[in-house]
């Protein structure tokens, strides 16, 4: 079954916000991406459960390996938040374009916020 793509009635709201990903990812390096959560007008990324969170190719790959404390990355007055997660585990192959990274709401478990950012992959060493 594709994530997300259940038509049960459930209240599953997705919610396209900023994601800044590290922008070369190399697919089968070993160690951790790190993945920058933006916070908007509209997301507080301190209402996002942790525990919850998944990253990667499709958004569901990896949990959560390590969160920072929360910091403004972007210095728009808002606070981010650092996660570390296995580069292995996310699923990435040469070519995607996209990483995704999904979590619940502290709030309200029924809602699953997604967010998405570019990445670019580097060329497999040693052949394709
Ligand atoms: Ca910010």
């Amino acid at each position: 079954m594709i994530p997300g793509a259940g038509d049960d009635g459930s209240s599953v709201v997705p919610v396209v916000v900023g994601l800044d990903v590290k922008p070369t990812i190399q697919p089968t390096a070993k160690g951790l991406v790190p993945v920058i959560i933006l916070s908007n007008a509209n997301f507080d990324v301190r209402d996002l459960d942790l525990t919850t969170v998944t990253f990667g190719r499709t958004g569901t790959e990896a949990p959560v390996a390590k969160c920072f404390k929360f910091q403004d990355a972007n210095k728009d007055g808002r606070p981010d938040l650092r996660c570390d997660f296995q580069n292995l585990t996310s699923g990435f192959q040469v070519g995607d374009t996209g990483a995704l990274l999904k979590g619940s709401l502290l709030s309200d478990s029924d809602v699953t916020v997604t967010l998405g950012g570019p990445i670019r992959t580097a060329p497999v060493k040693g052949g394709k």
